[in-house]
C-alpha cells in the first residue's frame, strides 16, 4: 500500500510532464519569465522529488522578454527519453526566439543542448517515438495536430494532420500520444487551465486516427467535486516498474471562497488503473489531497533539494541554491554571490517595473511559512532601497523596504496592487544590519524587522491581504515568489545591498 499527499511539487510548478528511465522518473514544469528555465526533477518513488537542474541555463538558449508579465516566455514543456537521449520540447511564446524548440541531454541534470528550432506553430508541443522509428510532434494551434518530425534536425516530415479535438470543451491543448497494448492513445487537456480544467483521452489503431473518445470522458477533472484541489488538468501518463500507471497533472489550492489562489498551479500525482483498454484516473476521475493505493512504490528519499523543504542559505560557495530564480535573464553585476554573501546592486529599475532588476526569488510553496533575510545596507542616497518582498509580478507585490527618505535612514512597508501603491509605517532605523521577516498565512502577509542593536525585538511594519496577491486578482500563469531585491529607483546604486543569510521555513498548513 502507498499513501501520499498532493501536491507532490508544491508552489508554482505548472504543466508537468514526466518520463521514466529504468527505475528513475524525471519531471519538468513550465517556468515563464523566470531563469533558469524549465526545472528538472528526479524521483524513484513518484512522491519524493529532488531538483537536479534546469534545461535552460544559458542566455544562448533563451532570451526571456518583458511585456505581459506572468503569461509569456516559457510555456508547457514535454520530457521524453529515447535511445539514450533525453528530449525536452517546449514553446517560448515571446521575443526574437519565440516558437517551438527541442533541447536534448544525455544527463537530465544537464547540460542541455542549444535549442533545435521547429517549424511548427502553436503551444504545448509533445513528442512520441513510435515503434517503427517514426517520431511524431503533436501540438496545439487552433486545435490538436500531429506531424512526423526529425528530432535531431527539427525538420518536419510530411504534412500536418488535425487529429482528435477532445470532447467539444474549449481549449483542447497539452496533447500527449502513447502506444499502449497495441493502441494509440491521445491524452489532452480541455476546458482551459482554470476551474473548468479537465483531461480527456481517446484511442485509435492508427496514430493519425480516427480516434474514439473514452466513454467516461473527461477522465480527469475536479469539477463537481467539493475538494480543496481544483482546476485539475494538463496531465501526462507514466508506467512504473511494477506495471502500475500514474499521471501527473496540474491543480490549484484556492485560499478560500471565492476561489483565489496565490501559490500558482502545482504538480499533483494521480493513480491510474486500466479496464477494458480505458484508463480510470484517481477517485472517480478526481485528484484528491491524499491517495492510498495498493500500488506498492519503493519509498526512497532523494538527497537533493526538494521543493517544499525548509532552506537556510548562507550564500557560501559560488553556485546559487537551486531554489533561487532570476526574473528574466540575469544581468551581470546586479546579483552576485561571493565571499559568503549575496550582493544586490540595484539598477535604475524600480521593483514595480517590468524590467530586469536586482531581484532574486524563490517560490512560496506553503500557505503558512516564514522567510527571513539578514541584510547589511546603508543607503547613501534618497530612494536607494533593498528588502524582502512577496512578489506575484511587477504590478502586485508587498515588501518590507530598507531605504533612505529625506536623508533619514528608515524601514517601511510598501504595497502595490495594480495601480494602487502605498508606502507607510515608516520607522527610523540607522542600524547597518537588520533581520527582515515575512510571515505568510492563508489570510495575511505580515512584515517585521529586528535591528542589530536589538536582535530579539521584531518590530512590525504591517502587511497585506493574501487574497490580493492571487492569480485571480492580478496574475496569470505563475505563483508568488519570496524575493530579495534592491533598486536605485531611477539611478544605479553606488554600493550593493549585502544579504548574509536567507531562511525559508514551512509552517503548519
Ligand atoms: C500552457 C497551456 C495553458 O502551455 O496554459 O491554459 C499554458 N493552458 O496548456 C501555460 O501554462
Amino acid at each position: 500500500m502507498t499513501t501520499f499527499q498532493n501536491p507532490i511539487l508544491p508552489g508554482f510548478h505548472p504543466d508537468p510532464s514526466i518520463c521514466r528511465v529504468g527505475e528513475d522518473f524525471y519531471l519538468v514544469t513550465s517556468s515563464f519569465e523566470y531563469f533558469p528555465g524549465i526545472p528538472v526533477f528526479h524521483s524513484r518513488d513518484l512522491i519524493h522529488w529532488e531538483q537536479i537542474g534546469h534545461c535552460l541555463t544559458r542566455n544562448s538558449q533563451v532570451h526571456l522578454v518583458t511585456g505581459a508579465p506572468n503569461c509569456l516566455n516559457i510555456y508547457a514543456p514535454t520530457i521524453r527519453w529515447h535511445d539514450g537521449l533525453f528530449y525536452v520540447i517546449v514553446t517560448c511564446v515571446t521575443g526574437d526566439n519565440h516558437g517551438n524548440f527541442i533541447v536534448t541531454a544525455k544527463d537530465p541534470a544537464g547540460p542541455w543542448s542549444e535549442p533545435i528550432p521547429l517549424p511548427f506553430p502553436g503551444i504545448d508541443p509533445s513528442l512520441f517515438f513510435d515503434a517503427d522509428g517514426t517520431v511524431y510532434y503533436t501540438g496545439t494551434d487552433d486545435g490538436i495536430y500531429l506531424c512526423a518530425v526529425n528530432p535531431e534536425t527539427g525538420e518536419a516530415i510530411g504534412e500536418r494532420h488535425r487529429i482528435w479535438q477532445g470532447t467539444g470543451a474549449n481549449n483542447p491543448e497539452g496533447p500527449h500520444i502513447y502506444r499502449i497494448n497495441g493502441m494509440y492513445y491521445l491524452l489532452l487537456a480541455q476546458g482551459g487551465t482554470e476551474l473548468c480544467h479537465m483531461a480527456a483521452i481517446a484511442r485509435s489503431e492508427s496514430v493519425y486516427g480516427p480516434y474514439t473518445s473514452c466513454p467516461h470522458n473527461p477522465v480527469l477533472t475536479n469539477i463537481g467535486h467539493n475538494l480543496p484541489i481544483k482546476a485539475a488538468g494538463h496531465a501526462d501518463l507514466v508506467e512504473d516498474t511494477n506495471g502500475n500507471w500514474w499521471a501527473v497533472c496540474l491543480g490549484i489550492r484556492p485560499l478560500a471562497y471565492p476561489f483565489r489562489h496565490n501559490l500558482g498551479r502545482e504538480t499533483m500525482l494521480v493513480p491510474v488503473r486500466w479496464e477494458n483498454g480505458w484508463p480510470f484516473f484517481g477517485e472517480d476521475g478526481a485528484v484528491l489531497p491524499q491517495f492510498t493505493t495498493d500500488a506498492a512504490l519503493p519509498t526512497e528519499i532523494p538527497e537533493g533539494y526538494a521543493p517544499g523543504s525548509a532552506v537556510t542559505d548562507t550564500f557560501s560557495g559560488d553556485a546559487l541554491h537551486p531554489s533561487w530564480n532570476y526574473c528574466y535573464n540575469p544581468v551581470p553585476g546586479l546579483v552576485e554571490q561571493k565571499d559568503g554573501t549575496l550582493r544586490l546592486l540595484g539598477n535604475a529599475a524600480a521593483l514595480s517595473e517590468d524590467a530586469p532588476k536586482a531581484w532574486l526569488g524563490r517560490r512560496q510553496e506553503h500557505f503558512c511559512c516564514t522567510a527571513e533575510a539578514d541584510l547589511e545596507f546603508l543607503p547613501e542616497a534618497d530612494g536607494e532601497e533593498a528588502g524582502l518582498s512577496i512578489y506575484m509580478n511587477p504590478g502586485h507585490h508587498y515588501e518590507i523596504v530598507r531605504t533612505r527618505q529625506n536623508g533619514q535612514l528608515c524601514v517601511l512597508l510598501r504595497r502595490r496592487i495594480g495601480s494602487l501603491c502605498a508606502a507607510e509605517h515608516v520607522i527610523p532605523c540607522a542600524d547597518a544590519r537588520m533581520t527582515l521577516r515575512l510571515t505568510c498565512s492563508r489570510e495575511w502577509y505580515q512584515f517585521s524587522f529586528s535591528a542589530q542593536s536589538a536582535p530579539e525585538t521584531f518590530v512590525s511594519v504591517g502587511g497585506g491581504e493574501a487574497g490580493y496577491l492571487t492569480t485571480e486578482a492580478g496574475g496569470c500563469f505563475t505563483g508568488n515568489y519570496i524575493a530579495l531585491f534592491a533598486s536605485g529607483n531611477g539611478k544605479p546604486m553606488k554600493n550593493a545591498a549585502v544579504f548574509h543569510r536567507f531562511a525559508y521555513l514551512p509552517g503548519a498548513e
